[in-house]
């Protein structure tokens, strides 16, 4: 192994974050909001908070959008869009449709049992696509919330082959240089049964939908205790992980930051990534996004945070010595192969880190130099007057 500086500057090279629209707005639970006088608004503001963001981590030049909140009057706003992303910086990242907002949806989107309900949804992706498509941005990334509250109320098989049919019509519409990712979720806003509950009907469908279609996995939306590494290993072994929607949870779909609950699960997804990498000889083709939308934290604060975090672990993750572990693996060694990850994850890498982003030109401590920068207090003076927005995010 190399030394542990020039470890952590070659994985921190390669890793990149995309951020997302929506962690910059007010949202927050079921019961209610707490609203923050910073909180972005706008789409105009949203690509100022990340363009912040990518500034002093330099870490994540594209921003996730969605369609029917960052694109009011639809393919028509994207001309607006491409302006901000250049004015500002930050590239357009994944398009994210939205097919479960609409009242129209109340019995779902691509599997509603009414066919005029089903056009209109994938009338919506199909623009996402053409969003995309003008935007030169690659992933259209789906995440539906279709599924039933009580049993005996839904087609379950009919369902199934609904969203075969869907897909692959969804799949039809991209270009060669566009993916489309399949998201699941076990339950919510379901309570009874999720149309594509998990990343074996995940990946199965993106199967069926065509040869661009690939699995993301939000680490949020797995049951307790899940062993989500291994549902990463074996994506990677079928060449089918399109991506990940990162953040941490204690209960349910919780979006709390990344690592801030069990940061060795972080570790072990990402030594997965880097074993795999390790044992083909290339890189894993594999978008890493954050879905978190903080109700409590500070926004552009909590996603400083998050990319932090993100690069920590992951730094801790290349440190692992791949050709021993083989080695361990193959004889059998169970603890020598087991402290090879341990000691990797006990390796302080945050001096390691900050040399690297002096040596690129960011802060070494990005999140002081926020919180110095004044930033926060000329968008709070800017913004706390406005009425409050009459737009609500339900992520
Ligand atoms: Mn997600």
């Amino acid at each position: 192994m190399t030394n542990l500086a020039d470890a952590v500057a070659d994985a921190l090279d390669s890793f990149r974050i995309e951020l997302p629209s929506w962690g910059f707005a007010n949202t927050g639970t079921r019961f209610g909001k707490f609203l923050q006088p910073a909180a972005a608004a706008t789409i105009e503001e949203k690509f100022s908070d990340a363009a912040q963001v990518h500034a002093l981590t330099g870490a994540c030049p594209t921003l996730a959008l969605h369609v029917l909140w960052d694109f009011p009057s639809g393919l028509d706003s994207v001309a607006t869009v491409a302006a901000l992303a250049d004015r500002h910086g930050v590239r357009p990242g994944s398009i994210n449709p939205n097919v479960f907002e609409g009242q129209e949806y109340k019995h779902g989107s691509f599997a509603n049992p009414d066919a005029s309900v089903r056009r209109a949804a994938l009338q919506h992706v199909r623009d996402s696509v053409e969003i995309g498509r003008r935007l030169g941005s690659r992933d259209v990334s789906l995440w539906f919330a279709d599924g039933s509250n009580y049993p005996g109320t839904a087609n379950i098989r009919a369902r199934k082959r609904l969203f075969e049919e869907g897909l692959r019509a969804a799949h039809a519409a991209l270009a060669d240089t566009q993916r489309l990712l399949v998201e699941y979720k076990p339950f919510e806003p379901a309570f009874y049964h999720t149309d594509i509950a998990d990343w074996g009907m995940a990946l199965h469908l993106a199967r069926c939908a065509g040869p661009r279609a690939r699995v993301l996995v939000d680490t949020g939306h797995h049951y307790s205790a899940q062993n989500i590494e291994q549902i990463v290993a074996w994506l990677l072994d079928e060449r089918m992980l399109g991506g990940f929607h990162f953040n941490d949870r204690r209960y349910a779909d919780d979006d709390l930051t990344l690592g801030s609950i069990d940061p060795y699960q972080v570790f072990r997804i990402f030594h997965e990534i880097r074993f795999f990498e390790w044992e083909t000889g290339g890189r894993a083709d594999v978008a890493y996004m954050i879905d978190q939308s903080h109700n409590l934290k500070g926004k552009i604060e909590a996603m400083i945070q998050t990319v932090a975090v993100a690069q920590q672990i992951f730094a801790r993750a290349a440190l692992v010595d791949h050709a021993a572990l083989a080695q361990a693996q193959s004889r059998s060694d169970l603890v020598a192969a087991e402290m090879l990850l341990q000691d990797a994850f006990a390796t302080d890498v945050r001096p390691a880190i900050a040399e690297w982003r002096r040596a690129r030109g960011v802060p070494a401590d990005p999140l002081a130099a926020f919180r110095e920068s004044g930033y926060l207090e000329r968008i709070t003076e800017q913004r706390r007057h406005r009425a409050a927005s009459p737009s609500s995010s339900y992520a």
